[in-house]
């Protein structure tokens, strides 16, 4: 059995591992006092944010597993602050940490884009990696690309701090391309976190189980260290006229993945996990499947879970290569940097002449 840390930092990070919580605590509202997790694994979770009102929203993560650093009501989306306060908190943080033992694998979950998360999270995966010896993943929020050129450029600069860290891995999910989700902001926010908990869940199983055929934690260890050492997941199911040739094919389409990205030309490495009746997984099947992507790609791990009576449902994980997606938000993050750059210079000339006119005046009364 494996022991699984969790973190969610920042907002979008704390209201993720709810949606995790709550699959796990079977969703009741009093599940997460009554219910038994249905993680195969020995799962904690820990909550941290700055503002506090954002760890009182959470519904399914306990009270014990929230830790608020104060620093009033978040750092406003700014890196430089976020980071003075994660050094000042580091061995608060560290310690609330140690106390829960040990582990043998760590995922940090956090937006790329807002203050707290953004900051601390780069700097939480080298101090948890400096410190212990597990396995560390970051799994990193992009925004929506309308957010606002502060989101935009704090997003490349954390991708940029978390490609050159020690993290073993990050997978990302993309707020933009999962827009779909949900008809308003709300709803979208809802639909990703629920869905991102989902294929977490189906992860951690996979890495924690006794299969037909089995991919393990150096498995995915290998993908994830791949490429740029960013990742993405895909996504599928299926029903009686799916078959499970659809299946895989579905969770490496558009419609299954979640980050932008053509998986024969810009993935490097894959895992591919197959679950479901044995009545429904051909072997013929899956084998050309898997075949087609790894001419292409290279290296794949295959797993499969034999479950009675289950419909077959497939998850993969794609280490990115060179991604135009990824290369669109650096150019997109690299012009908003030079916009407010130009505009801190313009408001730096315009107080710079109002001072030059008033110099020497008084007001007359
Ligand atoms: N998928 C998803 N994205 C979210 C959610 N909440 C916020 N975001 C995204 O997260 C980014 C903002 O980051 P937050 O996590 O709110 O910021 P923070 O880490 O709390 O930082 P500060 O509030 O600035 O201290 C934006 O791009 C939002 O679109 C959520 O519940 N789900
Ligand atoms: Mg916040």
């Amino acid at each position: 059995m494996l022991n699984v840390l969790i973190i969610g930092v920042g907002q979008c990070g704390n209201r993720i591992l709810d949606s995790i919580n709550k699959e796990a605590f079977g969703g009741g509202m009093l599940s997460k006092y009554y219910g038994t997790q249905k993680f195969t694994s020995h799962v904690e979770t820990i909550a941290i944010n700055t503002a506090m009102n954002d760890l009182k929203e959470l519904r399914f993560t306990k009270a014990k597993d929230r830790i608020h650093v104060p620093y009033l009501h978040g750092v406003g989306a700014n890196r430089n602050i976020g980071k003075q306060c994660f050094e000042d908190n580091k061995e608060l943080l560290l310690r609330s940490i140690e106390e829960r033992g040990d582990f043998d694998v760590a995922f940090v979950i956090a937006s790329s884009s807002g203050g707290t998360g953004s900051s601390f999270t780069p700097l939480l995966i080298e101090a948890l990696k400096e410190r212990y010896k597990f396995s560390v993943y970051g799994i990193i929020v992009l925004p929506f690309r309308e957010e606002g050129s502060i989101y935009l450029q704090n997003s490349i600069f954390c991708l940029k701090e978390i490609i050159a860290g020690s993290s073993d891995g990050n997978i990302i999910v993309d707020n933009q391309f999962l827009k779909h989700l949900g008809k308003d902001i709300k709803s979208a926010y809802d639909g990703i976190n629920r869905t991102v908990a989902q294929r977490f869940l189906f992860l951690l199983k996979s890495l924690d189980s006794e299969m037909m055929m089995v991919t393990d934690l150096g498995d995915f260890k290998t993908v994830m260290s791949a490429g740029s050492k960013l990742a993405t997941m895909g996504f599928g199911e299926g029903d009686k006229n799916l078959s499970v040739k659809a299946v895989i094919k579905h969770s490496l389409s558009h419609a299954g993945l979640l980050f932008e990205l053509d998986p024969y030309k810009e993935a490097n490495r894959a895992m591919i996990i197959i679950e479901g009746d044995k009545k429904y997984l051909n072997i013929n099947d899956i084998t050309t499947e898997v075949e087609k992507l790894s001419s292409e790609i290279g290296q794949i791990f295959k797993g499969v879970l034999l479950r009675n009576g289950e419909m077959p449902r497939v998850l993969t994980v794609l280490s990115i290569g060179a991604s135009s997606e990824l290369n669109k938000l650096f150019t997109m993050g690299i012009d908003a940097v030079r916009k407010e750059k130009e505009k801190r210079e313009q408001v730096a000339e315009q107080n710079r002449g109002i001072k030059e006119k008033l110099e020497g005046l008084e007001p007359q009364y």
